[in-house]
C-alpha cells in the first residue's frame, strides 16, 4: 500500500516547517516579557507559511510558534502552568473548559479592530459568550480521508473504522479521546454530547474490540499517513484532507452518514501570558482581509472572516469538503464541554481504551 511518489504538503513545505521546528521553544526560557517577542502555540499546518515572517516585517514582532497535537495535549501543558505562550488555539469546548479553570485572559476587542470581518453569526457562541475571551479562528468537521485508488467505495460509514475489519491495519483514529468517543457515540446511535455513562461504557467495548485493526491514533498527522500510503482511511479534521486534495486528485473526504462533529477553533490568549499587547497585535493581524485569505488558502479551513471569504474563490467556497452542505451540516451536533464530572467520565474511559 505504499504510495512512493506522493510528497506530502507538509514534506514538500520542508522548507518552512524546519523553520518552524528549528524555533520549537524551550518552554524553560519563554517566561520574560519582551516588548518585541511573541510565543505561539498552534495546531500542525494551520497557518499559511509566510504569516508570521510578513506579521514580523509589518510590526517588528518576531513571533515563535510551537505545535500541540491535539486539544489534550494543550490543555495538560498550560494546566501545569503557563510556560511562556501569549497566544493559543483550542477548540471551543476547550476554551469553555479552560474559562471554568481560569486559564484564560479576557481579550480587549477595542485593540482588535479586525474583529468587524468576523460573520456576526460567530460572534455569541454558547462555549464563550460575547466572545470575552476568544475569537473565532477557523470551523470544521471531522470525517474520514481515503485515497480512491485503494477503495472501490466510498467508506460512508463510521464502521469501517469503529467496527469491522475489512482494513485492519491500515486504520487510523485521532488521538484527541474526547472527539473519538464523541464520533464512537454517534455511530452507536447516540448523541456525540451524551451525558450517559452506560454509553461511554459500550463506546469503551467498542473501541477495546476493533483496536487489533486500527494501526495509529494519529497526533494530527493522519493525512500524512494517508499521503504516505501507511494508511488507508484515516479520520482526520477535514482541512487538512482538503490540503492534499489539493495536490492529488485520489485523496477524498467524507462525513459519515451517522453523521459527526462540528467544532470551532479559537485564537486565545492563556493566563499569564507575557506579551498580551503582542498576542492582541497577532490577532488582528490575522483577522485582516487579505491575510485571513491566504491563511485560509494556505490551511484550507472555513473560515469565519467574511470579508476573507469574500476574496476566496470557488474551489474553496464551493468545495464541500471546506464547506459542508446543508445534508451534512444537519448530520452533526456541535462539540460541546459537558462539565468537570463528564470530562472525567470520558478521560477515564479513554485511559482505559490506551492502556488496554
Ligand atoms: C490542523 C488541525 C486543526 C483542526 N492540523 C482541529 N481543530
Amino acid at each position: 500500500m505504499k504510495n512512493k511518489y506522493h510528497i506530502s504538503r507538509r514534506k514538500f513545505l520542508t522548507g518552512s516547517s524546519a523553520f518552524a521546528i528549528g524555533l520549537t521553544l524551550n518552554p524553560y526560557k519563554l517566561n520574560s516579557a519582551n516588548i518585541n517577542k511573541l510565543n505561539f502555540y498552534n495546531w500542525d499546518d494551520y497557518i499559511a507559511d509566510n504569516t508570521l515572517t510578513k506579521f514580523e516585517e509589518v510590526t517588528g514582532i518576531n513571533t515563535k510558534m510551537d505545535f500541540f497535537a491535539d486539544n489534550d495535549e494543550l490543555f495538560s501543558k498550560l494546566r501545569q502552568g503557563n510556560p511562556g505562550y501569549d497566544l493559543i488555539v483550542p477548540s471551543g469546548d476547550y476554551v469553555e473548559k479552560m474559562i471554568s479553570a481560569n486559564m484564560l485572559e479576557k481579550i480587549n476587542h477595542q485593540k482588535i479592530p479586525n474583529i468587524n470581518n468576523i460573520d456576526k453569526k460567530f460572534m455569541d457562541p454558547s462555549f464563550d459568550p460575547g466572545r470575552t475571551y476568544s475569537i473565532p479562528y477557523m470551523w470544521g468537521t471531522v470525517g474520514i480521508g481515503f485515497d480512491k485508488k485503494y477503495l472501490s467505495n466510498t467508506p460512508d460509514s463510521w464502521e469501517f473504522l469503529y467496527n469491522s475489519d475489512k482494513y485492519s491495519g491500515n486504520i487510523a483514529l485521532l488521538s484527541e479521546g474526547s472527539t473519538v468517543l464523541a464520533i464512537a457515540l454517534k455511530y452507536l446511535g447516540y448523541s456525540a454530547n451524551s451525558r450517559n455513562v452506560k454509553y461511554y461504557k459500550e463506546a469503551e467495548e467498542l473501541l477495546i474490540e476493533q483496536k487489533k485493526h486500527i494501526k495509529v491514533f494519529a497526533e494530527d498527522n493522519g493525512q500524512d499517513l494517508l499521503a504516505s500510503g501507511d494508511v488507508v482511511l484515516a479520520q482526520e479534521w477535514n482541512g487538512d484532507i482538503a490540503q492534499l486534495m489539493v495536490e492529488d486528485n485520489n485523496i477524498s473526504y467524507v462525513v459519515p452518514k451517522e453523521g459527526s462533529l462540528i467544532w470551532e477553533d479559537c485564537l486565545c490568549i492563556p493566563s499569564d501570558a507575557p506579551n498580551i499587547e503582542n498576542a492582541h497585535k497577532l490577532i488582528n493581524y490575522i483577522l485582516d482581509a487579505n491575510v485571513g485569505a491566504e491563511i485560509a488558502d494556505y490551511i484550507q479551513y472555513a473560515t469565519p472572516n467574511i470579508a476573507a471569504k469574500n476574496l476566496m474563490g470557488d474551489n474553496y467556497i464551493k468545495n464541500p469538503a471546506i464547506f459542508p452542505n446543508k445534508e451534512t451540516l444537519n448530520l452533526c451536533e456541535n462539540q460541546v464541554y459537558l462539565g468537570e464530572d463528564m470530562a472525567k467520565v470520558i478521560q477515564d474511559t479513554w485511559t482505559r481504551v490506551l492502556a488496554y
